[in-house]
């Protein structure tokens, strides 16, 4: 049984890509910090991506076919608050983790998980790989400099690297912090106190190509099978939405009488205009198909947060 180190597996995509690929047969070793303590029954080791030497005895301890890492500091609006933790984690942590590697003179294949942020002031419609990337926030050039590492990795010392552009995925279990969580939150304590109230919204102009993370991670499943070595792949539906369109998707499930507010301290210093994501190359390698309509998605993110 092929086995597989997947870091950083206690966050939003961990449990739901730790399933996916047990459901496809593989052993699998998922990783936490010692901070958490997720609300699930999938058996964690700690491991910080930050102690390069904790990296190596994990290494050394699983001798993996294949390493996945989900580690990050993940949320734009986060990066603008905390633009260091955000270069620490997902640059310094990265290159720990790819020195472990070497160190320990293993070849495992590994899936490195970048982000359609990095097309930045570049997005346009169906943008694809071949697009220059021009980041316009912290979070953004953190992965555009993941993938000019993993290069290094791949030229100089043979990895056997595969990195996706992931663009925005939603689900069950995602944080508060991230568009449609913030919204379907708001909305839900609505319904649990009157029943009528206030709805604080940031920027319903900007558009963004949205999938369900289980989509989201078959991709990453088989880009681990079958993607190419040192190859970069967009991953997203091909479908792009405006924040309006998923707020008032939302709003549509709700029985309660709710009002919006534009709230200015929810915008951001730069917001990217517009994603979709042209997925040819990723249908081409992997013949995926994804299975989840952007409704039926929001409307199982509500429905279980009114039952939690
Ligand atoms: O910060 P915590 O304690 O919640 O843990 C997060 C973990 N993490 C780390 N793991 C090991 N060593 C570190 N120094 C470290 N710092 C953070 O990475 C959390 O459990 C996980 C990231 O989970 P989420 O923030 O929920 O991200 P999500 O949505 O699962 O995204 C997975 C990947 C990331 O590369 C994103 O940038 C990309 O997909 O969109
Ligand atoms: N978070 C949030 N909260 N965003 C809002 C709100 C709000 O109340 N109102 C409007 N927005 C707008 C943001 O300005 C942005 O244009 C859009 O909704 C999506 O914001 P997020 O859900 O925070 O996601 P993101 O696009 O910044 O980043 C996510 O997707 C990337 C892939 O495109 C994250 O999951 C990243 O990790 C991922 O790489």
């Amino acid at each position: 049984m092929k086995k597989i180190l997947l870091i950083g597996a206690a966050g939003f995509v961990g449990p739901y890509l730790y399933k996916n690929l047990k459901d496809h047969g593989y052993e699998v070793v998922a990783t936490k910090t010692k901070n958490e303590t997720p609300n699930n029954d999938i058996e964690y080791i700690n491991l910080d991506i930050l102690n390069k030497e904790e990296i190596c005895l994990v290494l050394k301890d699983i001798n993996p076919d294949y390493v996945i890492n989900l580690a990050a500091q993940s949320s734009v609006k986060m990066s603008w608050i905390n633009p260091s933790l955000t270069f620490n984690v997902n640059v310094m942590g990265l290159i720990n983790i790819l020195e472990a590697i070497r160190i320990e003179n293993l070849s495992p294949r590994i899936l490195l998980i970048g982000s359609s942020e990095e097309y930045g002031e570049n997005c346009k419609d169906d943008v694809n790989e071949e697009v220059e990337l021009k980041p316009n926030n912290f979070y953004a050039l953190t992965k555009k400099m993941q993938e000019e590492i993993a290069d290094i990795y791949v030229k100089r010392f043979n990895f056997d690297i595969v990195l996706t552009r992931s663009f925005n995925h939603i689900g069950v279990g995602q944080n508060k912090g991230f568009v449609v969580s913030d919204f379907a939150y708001q909305i839900v304590d609505i319904e649990k106190n009157e029943g009528h109230g206030e709805i604080l919204v940031g920027n319903l102009k900007a558009k963004r190509d949205f999938s369900n993370v289980k989509d989201v991670v078959n991709a990453y499943r088989l880009l681990l099978e079958k993607g190419k070595k040192g190859e970069i792949y967009n991953v997203g539906s091909g479908n792009s939405y405006s924040i309006e369109y998923i707020l008032n998707t939302l709003l549509s499930y709700s029985p309660a009488k709710i009002s919006v507010k534009i709230d200015e301290n929810k915008f951001r210093p730069i917001d990217t205009e517009y994603i979709k994501a042209d997925i040819t190359k990723l249908k081409k390698d992997t013949n995926i198909e994804f299975e989840y309509t952007l409704e039926e998605t929001l409307k199982e993110i509500i429905d279980h947060l009114r039952k939690n």
